[in-house]
């Protein structure tokens, strides 16, 4: 099978770069730079009318799917890989899918958006702050006694990583957190996961916390 993927190099594009290298599957990347507005030229709005990245376009089944998770999800059953197949795992691996896509990942972007300048409003800062530290410490909590999210690796993980990986810029100490900065190092050392994180930004590496 032979994958058009659109994508940049941000946290949700990274999730499926990462899935692609993962599954070692034939793609054909087509950037898109956010900053210039490409996401917003009508060529692009055929793939993906929410003007966001990442989206795919399966060349088998003629397939198009934007949403990071969504697309996580269609590759696992398409590839019959990164997903358990026991159902209560597979169920518990949906659903930390959903609470990235539903809750870790918009509270990162609005706690991003609102720290790039002072003058966006400390309320909005402290509430988002707040509540990310919350999410990770759930997360935290989840990850306890377990070196995944649900039981063996999969697409909850590749869904979780890239944002956490952004933790400098989140103002999360991830010596605060120890299961999750095990489980980040642990992921971030995979092969697949450096291919893909470096997609359209040859040799940039993971940040690394200290053990
Ligand atoms: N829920 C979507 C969010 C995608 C998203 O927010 N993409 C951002 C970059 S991370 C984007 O394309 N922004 C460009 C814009 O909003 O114009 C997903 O997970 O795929």
């Amino acid at each position: 099978m032979t994958i058009d993927l659109y994508t940049w190099v941000t946290a949700n594009s990274q999730k499926v770069n990462i899935a692609v290298c993962e599954l070692d599957l034939d793609v054909d990347v087509h950037p898109v730079n956010i900053g210039k507005g490409e996401q917003r030229e009508p060529a692009y709005l055929k793939v993906n009318p929410n003007n966001k990245v990442p989206a795919i376009i399966d060349g088998e089944t003629g397939i198009r799917m934007f949403e990071s998770g969504a697309i996580l999800m269609y590759l696992a059953e398409r590839t019959g890989r990164l997903m358990p197949e026991d159902p209560a795992a597979r169920w518990e691996a949906t659903q930390w899918i959903f609470w990235q896509m539903a809750g870790l990942g918009p509270v990162a972007g609005q706690l991003n958006h609102f720290s790039a300048d002072e003058a966006r409003g400390a309320y909005a800062r402290d509430r988002f702050r707040t509540e990310l530290q919350r999410l990770v410490g759930i997360l935290e909590g989840q990850l306890a006694g377990r070196d995944y999210v649900a039981g063996s690796y999969s697409m909850a993980d590749i869904a979780l990583w890239p944002g956490i990986s952004r933790y400098e810029r989140l103002g999360l100490d991830l010596g605060d957190y120890p299961n999750l900065r095990g489980w980040y190092r642990r992921i971030a050392r995979r092969e697949a996961v450096q291919r893909g994180f470096e997609m359209l930004q040859p040799g940039r590496r993971p940040p690394l916390p200290s053990a």
